[in-house]
């Protein structure tokens, strides 16, 4: 039997794929490892059986056997160690791509999330106005150094990883916001991590929970 990841029921990002059990989905289809999907709603997730794999009350989590985890990096990471194909074997490589696993959920994220919160909760705050193109600046900044790093490389570092999987994952939390177009080498990068067959599979999968919930009208 495989693993059991949990994923929203209803996803406020309307199957754009931005939830973060995509992460997860995208390395399970990577490595081939066939995964169930247990749904939750946003009150499940607050409950404490949903809370004793997630002390933060959110998704994804990932339980195989004795196993249960939470965090998305987490996840990648040991579905990463567990297979082969997203890690090198080189421990030098191996090293490199965790440190850019790192370096997308704890340096590019979190400007790319606090700008995109305050679109969602400061936008009717006195302060939002002024607020804002500082909160644009600080991703602008990390997009140049990661675009700077990047080059003419297809991946961060040589063969695709699981470095490439979690930060394609993490800009793409930035669609629609209009920033990414400066920076077209990222674009390429975002485009590249999209056309591979594990992400569409992963991408479709979470896109047919959220039309299973609104069937297209008939007449
Ligand atoms: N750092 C966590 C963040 C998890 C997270 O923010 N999950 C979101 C969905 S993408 C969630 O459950 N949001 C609902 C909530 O926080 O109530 C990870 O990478 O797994």
């Amino acid at each position: 039997m495989g693993p059991t990841i949990t994923a929203f029921k209803s996803s406020p990002d309307r199957g754009r794929g931005l939830a973060r059990d995509m992460r997860v989905r995208w390395a399970l289809e990577e490595v081939g490892q066939p995964y169930d999907v247990r749904l939750v709603t946003f009150a499940e997730m607050k409950a404490p059986t949903h809370r004793a794999l997630n002390p933060f009350g959110q998704i994804p989590t990932y339980e195989d056997g004795d196993l249960a985890l939470f965090e998305s990096g987490a996840i990648v990471l040991h579905i990463a160690e567990r297979h082969s194909g997203l890690l090198p074997n080189e421990a030098a490589g191996r090293a490199r791509a965790i440190a850019w696993m790192f370096a997308a959920l704890s340096t590019v994220e979190p400007p790319i999330v606090e700008r995109s919160m305050a679109v969602l909760v400061e936008r009717d705050t006195p302060w939002f106005d002024a607020r804002q193109p500082m909160l644009e600046d600080r991703v602008r900044t990390r997009l140049a150094e990661l675009s700077g790093r990047l080059g003419d490389a297809d991946w961060l570092d040589g063969a695709f990883s699981a470095a490439d999987l979690m930060m394609v994952t993490v800009l793409r939390r930035l669609a629609g916001s209009g920033i990414l177009e400066a920076y077209p080498s990222l674009c390429a990068y975002i485009a590249r991590g999209e056309a591979r067959p594990a992400y569409q599979r992963a991408f479709d999968a979470q896109l047919a929970v959220f039309a299973a919930l609104s069937p297209p009208a008939t007449c």
